[in-house]
């Protein structure tokens, strides 16, 4: 759900994004969704329209446990009650695990978990170019790749020693 420059997006993308979730809700028997943050890229790209698409699409998922950790672009806004979202703040703990949205803090322990950077990664060959969404994994940090096929994101390549990365091609997640 991000509407780019506070413009509406086609309300296919957001139908793809919500149906794209449902499909990972049920396929994991998931009971607890955590978004770490920037849920919506401006509240003016909140219309009544998606207002009422994300409040029928939690209709449809009644015993989901809905938590999010505030983005940047989402800091000030004020989620529809009906959306039944658990707002954590900036930050939650659950050991062994810290989960944030872009305020890497190396005073814990704990393995952080981070959104903000969505990168992405370009595989080649063939004369191909393949862009895809990745994960990148350091020794006590990951960064997790956007959930939107609408968002942009921050490219790495090639390999380097002090992490790995993880693309997901359809429905595939594998290592580069
Ligand atoms: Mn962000």
């Amino acid at each position: 759900m991000f509407q780019s420059h506070g413009l509406a997006i086609p309300s296919s993308v957001i139908d793809d994004d919500l149906a794209k979730l449902s499909r990972a809700i049920h396929s994991t028997g998931a009971e607890n969704l955590l978004v770490l943050g920037d849920l919506i890229h401006s509240p003016f790209g909140v219309t009544d329209g998606v207002r009422n698409r994300v409040q029928q699409w939690r209709a449809d998922h009644p015993r989901l446990n809905f938590q999010m950790i505030r983005g940047n672009h989402d800091r000030a806004f004020r989620f529809p009650v009906e959306w039944g979202i658990e707002d954590l703040g900036t930050h939650v703990q659950d050991n062994p695990f810290l989960f944030t949205h872009d305020e890497p803090r190396h005073d814990v322990n704990e393995f952080v978990w981070m959104g903000h950077v969505h990168p992405v990664v370009t595989l080649t060959g063939g004369g191909d170019r393949l862009r895809l969404p990745c994960f990148v994994i350091f020794k006590s940090t990951a960064l997790l790749p956007a959930f939107s096929a609408f968002t942009g994101g921050y490219s790495v390549s090639g390999r380097a020693p002090d992490r790995r990365l993880f693309a997901i091609a359809d429905t595939s997640v594998i290592e580069v």
